[in-house]
């Protein structure tokens, strides 16, 4: 147990080791305080006004946002980019619900995430008797959460936050919801006995350390590979083992390719990252070693055409290890032959531990074979990066965020859209870990705001969201929490008037538009200038490039609408072959 001053039950103003109550408000202050959590992403409301007021008062950064979903996203992100938990703050059912999508975002993705709503009374809402927000909310937090608690008597209040600390960082990472009713919050207790229930959660995320003879049977098999690779995913991005991955990959010699978030864990330009050939590395490989990934559909579950089957189901013959935290990890699409289980710091460290000395380097033919693929697309990358059309397409918008990117290499990007995403990926070179972040597991749209708020409040430094023009509708409200907050974002909206391209029409000719299109040249810049930030237009490489330095060099909130052929994209960017109608194909 820690001990914090508690709070003052009925101000909540600055403490006093004398004060003789505190109340449920001054506890959840505390729990999260004693835990060394020191940010709330929340949306004020009945029944957490105060408990947000009083914890702006308490020293706590409070964020409060323009809808609870963004909220959500930024905790979930704030958790991925520290270890700790991000906390979410909410009103009741509507407000709840609302910040429930970002916790289920969080579960899917493995972030440590928590959502605190307030909520009814118990009493009137397990007999539906209709009460302000009535909803039974644990019910329906459980299925999308790694775990969910409410919290009925202020002296719990700690044990609440410890359980949701916990579950939400130990192991796999995921999002966890806490309920806490009204009633709780004004709840007063000795502020002894109310000091003495808190607790400060001891090695909340325990390491855990592999089998040696896992690791054994993983270096077997890596040893016997004629053409190894490495998978490396944003599990490993997370697990803050920087060092110890960059020295496994070089020790090993072995080409590697990460994931999107994965992307600057070593420095893309890095001689062994395969980015630049990963069309070949994954038929070709024969041992894969994936760390902190998993073969979901952004790996075509491992098998098929990808891998080098000869249908969408058949195993394209690789032998896999596998590294994670999870024990039910293995096996859940194809045969892992060496999974190692554990934490991944304690197991790239036990890898390094093992290899010894005079561990040989992959056969050169493999090795050379992958650097003529990269080279060979990285040439025509070059290529098509030096045109410069008019109008501006993705490539020649986004060689100019390459540059920046590459001058700034501690930015964050934040990336979201359909062809936005996929172009900004493969052109946009990252070069330090946790830098990018992006629509994750589930390419979901709307996390680009949330995202972008809390890696500047979590980074303190610039961050550039490059957002397709459909992408940013889903969360454009909080470029007034950006003003609001004088956050060093700058949003580069890639505008092609619509979702994928701009030119669809109405096939009936009547006056109602296609569905895909949105009004055209529309003057996104002017959202940002409402609320007293920087608007640009750009309609050349030149004018983006300007203005993203100037944004840099400011750090003021600025958008820039970056006007794009609106047909240079293609349906679905680069995963149209999930398309049903193209899958029936
Ligand atoms: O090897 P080959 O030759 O194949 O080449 C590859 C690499 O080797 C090469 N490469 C390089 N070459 C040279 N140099 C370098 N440095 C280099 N790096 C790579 O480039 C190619 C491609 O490489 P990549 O990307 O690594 O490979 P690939 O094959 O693409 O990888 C496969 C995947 C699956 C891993 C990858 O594609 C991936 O990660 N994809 C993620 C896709 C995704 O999540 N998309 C978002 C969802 S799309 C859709 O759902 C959208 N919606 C619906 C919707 C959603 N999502 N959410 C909600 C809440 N509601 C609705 C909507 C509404 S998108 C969307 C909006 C779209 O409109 P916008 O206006 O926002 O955006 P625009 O499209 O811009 O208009
Ligand atoms: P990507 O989308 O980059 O492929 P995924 O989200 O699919 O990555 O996979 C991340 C994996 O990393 C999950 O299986 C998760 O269990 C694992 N993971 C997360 N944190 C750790 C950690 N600290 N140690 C080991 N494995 C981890
Ligand atoms: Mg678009």
């Amino acid at each position: 147990m820690g001990t914090v001053e508690p709070q003052v039950a009925a101000g909540g103003a600055a403490a006093g080791a004398q004060a003789q109550s505190t109340d449920g408000f001054g506890l959840v202050i505390d729990a999260l305080k004693l835990n060394g959590i020191d940010t709330i992403y929340c949306l004020p409301g009945i029944p957490v006004t105060d408990l947000i007021r009083k914890s702006q008062a308490a020293g706590l950064r409070v964020i409060a946002f323009r809808h609870e979903q963004n909220a959500g996203y930024a905790a979930s992100i704030a958790g991925f980019m520290t270890g700790k938990p991000g906390i979410c703050l909410t009103v009741s059912a509507p407000g709840f619900l609302n910040g429930l999508t970002a916790l289920a975002h969080a579960t899917t993705n493995c972030f440590p995430m928590i959502l605190v709503s307030g909520s009814s009374e118990r009493e009137v809402v397990d007999l539906q008797q209709g009460d302000y927000e009535e909803m039974d909310q644990l019910a329906i937090a459980k299925p999308l959460a790694k775990a969910a608690f409410r919290v009925l008597h202020a002296e719990d209040i700690g044990v609440g936050f410890a359980r949701a600390i916990r579950a939400a960082v130990s192991g796999r990472p995921g999002g966890v919801y806490l309920d806490l009713p009204a009633k709780l919050l004004p709840q007063a207790i000795d502020a002894a006995m109310g000091r003495n229930s808190l607790i400060k959660v001891v090695d909340p995320a325990p390491r855990q350390i592999p089998a040696p003879d896992a690791v054994k049977r993983a270096l077997d098999l890596l040893k016997g590979a004629k053409r190894p690779l490495i998978l490396l995913g944003k599990g490993a991005a997370y697990a803050q083992a920087d060092a110890d991955i960059r020295a496994l990959v070089e020790r090993t010699g072995i080409p590697y390719l990460p994931m999107s978030m994965a992307k600057g864990l070593l420095p893309d330009t890095h001689e062994l990252c395969a980015s630049a050939a990963r069309s070949f590395v994954l038929p070709e490989a024969d041992v894969v070693m994936i760390i902190g990934a998993r073969l979901n559909w952004l790996l075509s579950h491992g098998k098929g055409k990808t891998w080098g089957g000869k249908d969408a189901k058949a195993w394209g013959g690789q032998k896999f290890v596998q590294v994670d935290i999870s024990p039910q990890e293995a096996d859940s699409n194809v045969r892992i032959d060496a999974p190692v289980v554990g934490d991944i710091g304690s197991c790239v460290a036990a890898l390094l531990a093992g290899m010894g000395a005079g561990w040989a380097k992959p056969p050169a033919e493999w090795l050379a074979a992958v650097a003529e693929r990269k080279s060979r697309n990285v040439a025509k990358m070059a290529e098509t990066l030096a045109r410069n059309p008019a109008p501006m397409n993705y490539h020649s918008a986004l060689n100019v965020v390459r540059d920046i990117v590459r001058a700034n290499p501690d930015l964050c990007l934040v990336n979201e859209g359909a062809n936005a995403l996929d172009f900004t990926r493969s052109i946009v070179d990252m070069y330090q870990p946790r830098k990018r972040l992006d629509v994750g597991t589930w390419g979901v749209m709307g996390v680009g705001m949330g995202y972008s708020i809390a890696a500047a409040v979590v980074s303190g430094k610039p961050v550039i969201a490059v957002e397709g023009d459909s992408a940013f509708g889903f969360s454009g409200m909080e470029v007034e929490t950006i003003c609001r907050y004088d956050l060093p974002v700058c949003v580069v909206i890639l505008n092609n008037n619509g979702v994928y391209r701009g030119d669809e029409t109405n096939p009936t000719g009547g006056r109602d538009p296609a569905p895909l299109v949105f009004v055209k040249d529309a003057r996104y810049e002017k959202l940002m200038e409402a609320f007293g930030g920087v608007g640009v237009r750009a309609t050349t490489p030149a004018e983006l490039r300007a203005a993203l330095e100037e944004a840099i060099r400011s750090r003021r909130p600025t958008l820039v609408n970056a006007m794009i052929d609106e047909t240079a994209g293609t349906e679905s960017g680069r995963i149209t072959n999930l398309n049903p109608t193209a899958k029936k194909k």
